[in-house]
């Protein structure tokens, strides 16, 4: 693997509807970032990674895009975007947008005029197909957020279009090379302009399995998952190299992939040197447990599932690439609450999951509000939910049988909510988010859990994030912490997650007591230093170390 200007950067996830709002109307908003760039820049960040932005009827939170060449007036102005550009390159930051071109809004004009005129330019923008009363659809797909992919076209008693996400998302028809162009135009005007790169949204999902077929129903309703399709779908490549060549290569952009079922043998074409991404993420803890039936037949993961799932990544991507790694996102459960046993969630066990995945090989990712310890949100009513895909999964968990209780505990366990509540920035009204109504309610945990409590207390997970990333870009240990082989240390020793990172002048122990108990360790060789703890000591005695419940070390061995 080459090296690259970026392998030694922390990175961080912006959800801007729920960073900081500057103007009172409950949404977060591009001046709000702006007035938060030193405190990123505190913390220790490189790389900002928004999600979108762009002009959007928000009906899946600006996954679905009306205009890609604006800013939605509720987060700003184009103004406020350059200015952000400006701002953030004075302080050494970088800028990823949120790529997000498997479909656009249906209120994007290429789709008004593709109902306007179906056999036109911009009808073969997407996938249309005639369908006559009573006739079947072309295929059986089951949309990510419920429901046929298949939908009426405005205006058309018998055509449809297709949108594997939501119906108010029509996906774009990437066989068409006007489309491709138009995209690539889109992509380079945002890179000209001085964005630094992107984060390539269900990207994988560009290539359809054509001609459209069924697939076995694996469900009560008659439909399959789309995965099925993915799966037999070949040729994304194609489409990957050519946008990477006439785009990403050219503006030498950093772009990081959401690719879900990429298989090992084709990790060198994602992100090898001539890959189509710099990155990806490793979402194999994401989709531990995970169940084509529905969230009531998800299974919990263990923190031996979860050692065992990021050192095969671990082993998989070895020296092909840089994999990005997550707890969390915006699609997700808050790592605190997924990967910590319930029950066990306290400082301590937060700082020991910072430390595991942050110093796995690869470029590591904050998403915001998990470096204070953000934890998953209580419900007590669908009618509190906003995320679209919680309210599908609640639905489908009530007709598989269960109580509307379990259901709802099911979204408190997975929902997207969990990770879109505004961030918790003091104790004030609102988590200081806001001096308006938030547009979804503050977790209210905000008043323990908060950046100015956090802030000068030098044992906070707040602090802990500080020193985990200059650590690992500080002179002394990047080699290893940053370069370094990763080779799993003890793996079947249950409830510990221990690896090495050999670096060229440095050896370094990661030792990580997943449970409340203790736990003796047996040390390969002596210390030469204890150079992260998540606890005020370490017991070492006699080549082996007693790690407290939930204790982390980041160990120096001598050579
Ligand atoms: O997510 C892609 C994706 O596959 C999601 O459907 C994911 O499986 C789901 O959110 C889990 O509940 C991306 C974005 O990250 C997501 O926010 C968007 O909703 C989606 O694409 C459509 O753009
Ligand atoms: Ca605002």
């Amino acid at each position: 693997m080459k090296k690259q200007w970026w392998h030694e950067m922390t990175a961080y996830q912006i959800y801007p509807k729920s960073f900081c709002d500057s103007n009172g109307d409950g949404i977060g908003d591009l001046p709000g970032i702006i007035s938060k760039l030193d405190y990123l820049k505190d913390l220790g960040v490189d790389i900002i990674w928004l999600s979108p932005i762009y002009v959007s009827p928000l009906a899946d939170q600006g996954y679905d895009i009306a205009d890609y060449r604006q800013i939605d007036p509720r987060f700003g102005t184009m103004e406020d975007m350059d200015r952000l550009l400006e701002e953030a390159h004075k302080r050494g930051l970088y800028i990823l947008m949120d790529l997000v071109v498997n479909h656009c809004s249906d209120e994007h004009e290429w789709f008004k005029k593709a109902c306007e005129d179906p056999d036109g330019k911009y009808g073969k923008f997407f996938y249309l197909a005639d369908v006559k009363e009573g006739e079947p659809l072309p295929c059986n797909w089951r949309s990510y957020f419920g429901g046929p992919v298949w939908d009426k076209l405005p205006g058309h008693e018998d055509k449809y279009y297709l949108h594997v996400f939501h119906k108010k998302q029509p996906d774009l028809n990437w066989e068409n090379p006007d489309l491709r162009e138009e995209v690539y135009d889109m992509i380079n005007w945002w890179l000209d302009k001085g964005l630094d790169g992107f984060r390539l949204d269900a990207i994988i999902n560009i290539k359809k399995a054509l001609p459209f077929k069924n697939y076995e129903p694996d469900r009560d309703d008659g439909l399959c998952s789309v995965h099925h399709q993915l799966h037999e779908a070949v040729g994304v490549g194609h489409f990957l190299r050519e946008m990477r060549d006439r785009t990403f290569r050219p503006h030498n952009a950093l772009t990081v992939g959401e690719v879900f079922n990429e298989k090992p043998e084709e990790l060198p074409d994602f992100i090898g040197d001539d890959g189509y991404f710099s990155s990806m993420y490793d979402f194999s803890g994401t989709v531990f447990g995970q169940s084509q039936k529905g969230w009531q037949a998800y299974q919990d993961i263990t923190p031996e599932d979860y050692k065992h799932v990021i050192f095969k990544t671990q082993a998989e991507v070895a020296d092909i690439g840089f994999i990005s790694n997550i707890i969390e996102n915006h699609d997700e459960p808050r790592g605190v609450s997924r990967y910590i046993p319930e029950g066990d969630q306290s400082v301590t066990s937060k700082k020991c999951l910072a430390t595991t995945y942050f110093y796995l090989k690869g470029l590591p990712w904050i998403y915001q509000g998990q470096e204070l310890g953000m934890e998953n949100l209580k419900i007590t009513s669908i009618d509190e939910v906003d995320d679209i895909s919680s309210i599908d999964a609640y639905q489908v968990a009530l007709d598989a049988g269960c109580s509307p209780k379990d259901a709802l505990h099911l979204i408190e366990k997975y929902g997207r909510d969990n990770a879109r509540t505004p961030f918790q920035w003091n104790d004030k009204e609102n988590a200081g988010f806001t001096d308006g109504t938030p547009w979804l309610r503050i977790n209210p945990n905000y008043k323990e859990i908060n950046l100015a409590a956090e802030e000068n207390d030098p044992d906070s997970v707040f602090a802990h994030y500080k020193k985990l990333s200059a650590l690992r870009k500080s002179d002394e240990y990047k080699d290893a912490l940053v370069y370094g082989d990763l080779i799993p240390y003890l793996p079947e020793k249950e409830n510990l997650i221990a690896y090495y990172r050999k670096g060229e002048d440095h050896t370094m122990l990661i030792l990580s007591n997943f449970q409340n108990a203790q736990c003796l360790v047996p040390l390969p060789k002596p210390v030469k230093a204890v150079v992260l703890n998540n606890l005020s000591d370490a017991v070492i005695q006699d080549n082996e170390i007693l790690l407290g419940g939930y204790q982390s070390v980041v160990l120096e061995l001598s050579e």
